[in-house]
């Protein structure tokens, strides 16, 4: 158990208004220690006591303790030999006491000057609760070992202070469905957002097949935007596991963006229908995107947006252009109005669910649509079976090692995906492998294997082996 006890010894500031902050931050912090969990598991609780003192005192203090005649925000008093958050040596039973018959490890006490936090408060231009979760994360880093006598020691503690900061923030904070017909630009929005490509863009329609999720970090904001198979009506186990993937992503969202071509006439249909009433059903904030702006004429903008707006009131129709990146920033800057205010749900190195492997299946995908005509492309699928990183001596990579099966319906498209002596095949090798050299940054070995599978498209295991069926599927 954790037990933070709180004293108050100043009568400005109320308990109500200090306490409930401070003990939130310290539980977090707190939580987040490996050696603290580590405690925990062994039935071993973690006690702290946080004082408040009024500036008189806290002067008092700081001069006696430290020598310094002045007042401070916060001071620390570890109880056990700590350094960068692990005991100097190991724990003695002696150590423990037991409040409740339980063993505890006291690790100190914080003093905290409220009146000098709001003085900071107030300088900084932020509330009185964001200085005192500073200051209690700050105080009790150091009651963990962490300190900022010496440069390096002082970064690792910085680094450790804002990760743990940024832990605590509430700020707009959720997932954004791209949904849309298949071919009106999701993925080309994903990528452009992103800066990088995470799914694969084709004039082709039906190209993506499964989520792929991208979050974009602000100082004030997180979104985790979710790119899925276009909407269309699904002829085989494919199409509808494609279709449940997308209705997944859809319900999985805070804000629903559906998007048209600026080209298209203005009509609401069967598919665009579908995504508003879910989004009526469900609450959802909703934003029309509007795109390909940079191949339309202003005028036939307006009318689209007048049918949405008279039947279905939309929170933003924004038009863009995901190829041009114009109208993003206003994209953005809606979806921060708009998402709810929480914690952080992801961590920074949390960007994107699309593994390497699951990349490098998908350049391959995308060179057979570049390469292919007619319903070849639509009736393949890559699997990558081995993916093999070589190292060199300094634990750099030297190269990767991929295998691949192209999987196809028939013998006739296998002779096409082959091509003559091999032609083809190797075609789409050399220009695959030569975009995950870019992505990967780093040589590539790829070999392709083409193997007919008949009706792999409507056989659950097969679907299941190329990654395609959704989490909870029956199809
Ligand atoms: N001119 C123009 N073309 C665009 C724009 N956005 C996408 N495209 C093109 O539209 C085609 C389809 O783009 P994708 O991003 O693959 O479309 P999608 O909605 O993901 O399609 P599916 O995965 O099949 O559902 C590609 O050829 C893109 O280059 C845009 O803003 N302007
Ligand atoms: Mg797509």
């Amino acid at each position: 158990m954790i037990d933070i006890r709180c004293y108050n010894r100043q009568r400005v500031y109320g308990a109500r208004v200090l306490f409930p902050v401070i003990r939130e931050t310290a539980e977090h912090v707190l939580y987040s220690s490996p050696f603290v969990m580590q405690l925990l598991q062994e039935g071993i609780g973690v006690c702290i006591e946080v004082t408040m003192i009024g500036p008189r005192v806290m002067r008092k203090i700081n001069r006696e303790q430290r020598g310094v005649d002045a007042l401070t925000d916060v001071l620390s008093f570890p109880a056990q030999d700590m350094r960068e958050g692990a005991l100097e040596k190991p724990l003695d039973p002696w150590q423990t006491f037991a409040p409740d018959d339980r063993p505890a490890l006291f690790l100190g006490e914080l003093v905290i000057s409220p009146d000098r936090a709001a003085e900071q408060a107030k300088s900084l231009e932020h509330t009185l609760d964001r200085e005192l979760m500073f200051l209690t994360v700050h105080g009790i880093l150091h009651l963990l070992g962490y300190d900022h006598e010496c440069e390096e020691d002082a970064s690792t503690m910085e680094a450790l202070q804002r990760q743990l900061i940024r832990g605590l923030e509430e700020v707009p904070s959720g997932f954004v469905a791209l949904c849309g017909r298949p071919n009106v630009g999701k993925s080309t929005l994903l990528n452009q957002l992103s800066g990088r490509t995470l799914a694969i863009e084709s004039p082709k329609p039906q190209t993506t097949r499964h989520a792929i999720r991208s979050v974009l970090f602000f100082d004030d904001a997180e979104i985790a935007f979710l790119d899925m198979p276009g909407l269309h009506k699904p002829n085989n186990a494919l199409g509808r596991a494609m279709m449940k993937t997308a209705m997944q992503s859809i319900r999985q969202a805070d804000i629903i963006a559906l998007m048209i071509d600026a080209s298209w006439h203005p009509y609401i249909g069967e598919e665009e229908r579908r995504v508003l009433e879910i989004a009526k059903e469900d609450n959802k904030k909703t934003i029309l995107l509007i795109n390909k702006i940079d191949r339309s004429p202003k005028e036939a903008i307006l009318p689209l947006i007048a049918l949405y707006d008279a039947n279905w009131h939309p929170d933003a129709c924004i038009p863009i252009s995901a190829k041009t990146g114009d109208g993003l920033g206003i994209f953005i800057d809606e979806i921060k109005c708009l998402l709810p205010v929480r914690r952080r749900m992801f961590r920074e190195d949390d960007e994107t669910d699309q593994t390497e492997r699951i990349l490098a299946s998908e350049l391959v995908r995308r060179e057979i649509l570049r390469q292919t005509e007619h319903e070849i492309p639509y009736g393949v699928a890559v699997i990558v079976r081995s993916f093999e990183e070589e190292m060199d001596e300094s634990g750099g990579r030297a190269g990767i090692l991929i295998e691949a099966d192209i999987i196809c319906e028939r013998t006739s498209h296998k002779k096409v995906l082959v091509g003559k002596g091999g032609s083809m095949v190797r075609s789409i090798g050399t220009e695959a492998r030569k975009a995950m050299e870019a992505l990967f940054d780093a040589p590539v070995y790829l070999n392709l294997f083409v193997r007919v599978r008949p009706n792999w498209q409507n056989r659950p295991q097969d679907l299941g082996a190329v990654g395609l069926l959704p989490s909870d599927a029956s199809i």
